[in-house]
Formats: C-alpha cells, structure tokens, sequence
C-alpha cells in the first residue's frame, strides 16, 4: 500500500533522475546526496543502509520541520548503475505550529492507563488537516498517541508480534466431544480417555516467548516446580491429561476463544486484557476468581477442572462482571447472578462447537468434571433448564443462580446466541454492585430496548417474568 506522494508527479517507484526534475519544479527544498550517491528531497532524515546480494538500500523518514512525520517514508533501492525510489512520503498540510500545547510530562499522564511511558517524542500525524502528537511507548509495549494540543489519547496499539502456535485440547470436554456419558477421571489416567476426545487447535494470541502467555490469556504458573509454566519455543504444545501442562493449555485455548468471541460482537471493552490463570495450582476440587488478585485459580480436586472449558469459562463469566461493574457481587441476589451468569457463558460458549443432543445437552454445564461428583446421568454441575422460579430459592448463590441462568437462556432460544449475549453483555455494564434481581432484569429489558427495539424487550421481559424475576 502506498500512500500519496508529497511531490504529486513523483511515480512510486522512479529512476532518481527523473524525481530529481521533479523536485527542480519547486515543491521541495534542493536536493542534497544520498548514500548511494544520489540526491534525495531535503525533508528527510537517514535511518539505515542495508546491502543485500544485489545492492544496497537505504532508507529514510520523512520530516516535516524538524519532526517525523508518521507512516512517511523514502527509499532507494541502487542496484548496479540504477537506482530506483520508493516514495512514501505522506501530503501534511494544515498544520500550524510545531510547538507543543501539552508537556511531554502530561502525554505521560495521559497514557498512564496503558503502562509507564518508556520514551516519548513528538510526531506529526499526516494528512490534509495534519496534526501534532506525543507518541509514547510504555513497559506494557503499547504505543500511545496523544493528541498534542487536547492532551487525549487518540490512538493505542499493541506493539508486540503476535504468534500463533498449536495445542492439544478438550472442546469443551470429552463427555460432550464423545457423546459418552461413561467416560472415568480413572485418577487423571491417560487411557481412560481415548484419543479421539483430542482436538489439535490453533492457540492464538501468543507473545511469542514460548510461554502460554498472550494478548487475553496469561497462564502465570511459576517457570519452575511441579505445575511449571508450560514452555515451547516453536509453540507446540501437544500434551495428554496425564500431564500438568495439558490444563494450561486448556484452560488458555479457552479463555483466548471467549475473549475473542466477546470481540466478534462488538465489544472492545469487556475485560479486554489479559486474563491471569493460575492452574493447578490448588487440588481443590474447585476453582475460582480472586478480584483482589485479578486472577482465575483452577483446581485439580476431582477430575481436574482444567481438563473441562465449561468450567474455565464459568470463571471467567466472574472476571468479566468484576471488570464491567467493580465490586460486582455483593449479596446474594448479585452474587447468584454471578454464578448464573458463570453458568450461561460455559453453555454459550459450548453451543459454538458441540451438538445439542439428549445425551449432552447444552443446558447442562461442565458435563466432564461433574462426573467425579454425580451419579445420574447426564452429569452436569447445574443446569439452565430448570423448572425453579423465585419461590424456591434457598439463598445458596449457586443454586439460585440455576433461577437466573434459566431466564438467560430463553433470552439465548428466543434471540440466538449472538444477539443474546450481546444484550447481556451490554446490559450488565450498568448493573449496581449489590444490585437486586429485579433491577437487573429491568437493566436487561432495557439493554435489548435500547438495541434492537420494545418487541425484543418485552421478549427478555417475558424471561425474567417466567422465572418470577420481574
Ligand atoms: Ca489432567
Ligand atoms: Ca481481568
Ligand atoms: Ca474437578
Ligand atoms: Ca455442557
Ligand atoms: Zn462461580
């Protein structure tokens, strides 16, 4: 892609003799040499020169009084006698003063929220109506632009290569993967799951280092001990149930697949960092959030939790509420919708990959760990197809939130699982830390209102109104 040249008759890629005429009409400063050899325009500044078999390249930014311009910039290419330019130089007009109406020092500030500022300069950001900016780098390897006369943040960007790399997984777990109800933990003994309950899957997302850590998933186990960190320089990590590493594995595939999904609809700010796993780190048969911590906590009591996705994205249903509403929990009306909610983002998340069939239907939740702890089949933790309403709550938040859940998933029947979740999602930005479940219900009606129309809200207002919520 090549943007507008600064010099309009300047083709992308021209004999330096003819760019040469071309700046003799006037519309640039006189030429002065080149690396090569060669005259280049003069609102450039020298970068590197790299010789390659046949010949040497050098590259230049583009200034504009002094200042780099971003995204401008000029190379030529000698090859032999000849020598050929690639213009990338970027039209600024428009652009009054090159001093700076905010301090470096409050660009810094600004950026806070993105990391500590690492080095900082002052850039012109190109265009017809050409603007100043502070471009600031932080230990968080973001790259901050802030408008140099409003002092805001115009534009964050991740600086960091992302790599893909492989692994092996459950999705979401073998009970579902298999259709087989019978399947045994056998004490997390490789034989007594088949292999066929595998999926090898693209792990999205990595930084690169080797470790399970990336833009939404950051496996935080230390790099030494019984329940290391799992490592691979080439980014394979194909491991079987038997083996500690294979829940990292899991449980990142997992919480990398619900963030992306959150994205794809249209939410750029719902726990959009990366989430801290902490797995195998308790032999609890239990896993859990800690806000304190930011953390997921997963549990090996049992069959381990890291083996079963539903549950990873359970506790990750606890992260997103703490990031949309902070406190969010408090009391048993919230604290069950914690846990329904918990409970409707594992079953959502299951429908993308796995048939809603009578042995495994998609209204039962965390079918694989749930068989060390239930008897009848199918084995399910909970479910959100129950046929409690209000009257039969007992004030345990994670049988309440069977009551909760429910009504979630007639919203989930009545809209798919795209719109619902999106109605959901929205609507719980505005729930009060302590809320009730009636004024929640009422901010869900609202949330699907204000989306999609009064028809849509009056279809969750019947939901919540089936399970005596409104
Ligand atoms: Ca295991
Ligand atoms: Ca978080
Ligand atoms: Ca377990
Ligand atoms: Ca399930
Ligand atoms: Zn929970």
């Amino acid at each position: 892609m090549r943007r507008t040249p600064l010099i309009a008759t300047a083709s992308v890629v021209a004999a330096v003799g003819a760019l040469l005429s071309t700046a003799a009409t006037g519309s640039v400063a006189a030429p002065r040499p080149a690396a090569a050899g060669a005259s280049v325009p003069a609102d450039l500044a020298l970068v590197q020169v790299r010789q390659s078999l046949l010949g040497s390249h050098t590259w230049y930014a583009q200034t504009y009084r002094g200042l780099p311009v971003l995204g401008g910039y000029y190379a030529v290419h000698a090859t032999g006698a000849t020598a050929a330019v690639d213009d990338g130089r970027r039209p600024v007009t428009g652009l009054g003063t090159v001093a700076p109406g905010v301090a470096r020092s409050s660009a810094a500030t600004a950026a806070k929220a993105h990391g500590n500022a690492r080095s900082s300069r002052l850039v012109v950001v190109p265009g017809a109506t050409a603007t100043l900016a502070w471009e600031v780098f932080t230990d968080r390897d973001k790259r901050v632009l802030v408008d140099a006369r409003s002092g805001r943040v115009t534009k964050v960007t991740d600086e960091r290569v992302l790599a893909s790399g492989s692994g092996k997984v459950f999705d979401p777990n073998p009970v579902v993967a298999l259709q087989n109800e019978s399947l045994k933990d056998a004490n997390n003994a490789d034989s007594a799951v088949p292999s066929s309950a595998y999926t090898t899957v693209t792990l999205a997302n990595l930084d690169g280092t080797g470790y399970l850590k990336g833009s939404w998933a950051n496996v935080i186990n230390s790099t030494k001990g019984k329940n290391a960190a799992a490592f691979s320089s080439t980014l394979t990590f194909a491991y079987t149930r038997s083996d500690t590493r294979f829940e990292q594995v899991n449980s990142y595939y997992a919480v990398d697949r619900v963030q992306t999904y959150v994205q794809s609809l249209g939410f750029t700010d719902v726990n959009h960092e990366s989430q801290d796993l902490s797995v195998n780190t308790t032999t609890q048969d239990n896993s859990w959030y800690t806000p304190s911590q930011d953390t997921i906590t997963i549990g090996t009591g049992g069959v381990d939790d890291g083996e079963d996705q539903e549950v990873v994205w359970h506790e990750y249903g606890h992260a997103v509420q703490d990031d949309q509403v902070p406190g969010f929990g408090g009391g048993s009306d919230a604290g069950a919708i914690g846990e329904g909610f918990g409970d409707y983002l594992a079953a959502t998340m299951s429908q993308a990959s796995s048939p809603n069939s009578t042995v495994t239907p998609w209204t039962c939740v965390m079918d694989w760990d749930s068989t060390s702890y239930t008897s009848t089949t199918p084995h399910c933790i909970r479910r959100l197809d129950t046929t409690k309403t209000v009257a039969n709550r007992t004030g345990e938040v994670h049988a309440d939130g069977e009551i909760w859940s429910h009504a979630l998933w007639d919203v989930n029947k009545a809209f798919g699982r795209d719109k619902a979740t999106r109605i959901i999602l929205e609507a719980q930005f505005a729930y009060a830390p302590s809320t009730t479940w009636a004024a929640a219900a009422q901010k869900t009606v609202d949330a699907a209102t204000a989306l999609y129309g009064s028809t849509d809200g009056a279809t969750v207002r019947a939901a919540f109104q089936a399970r005596g919520i409104l």
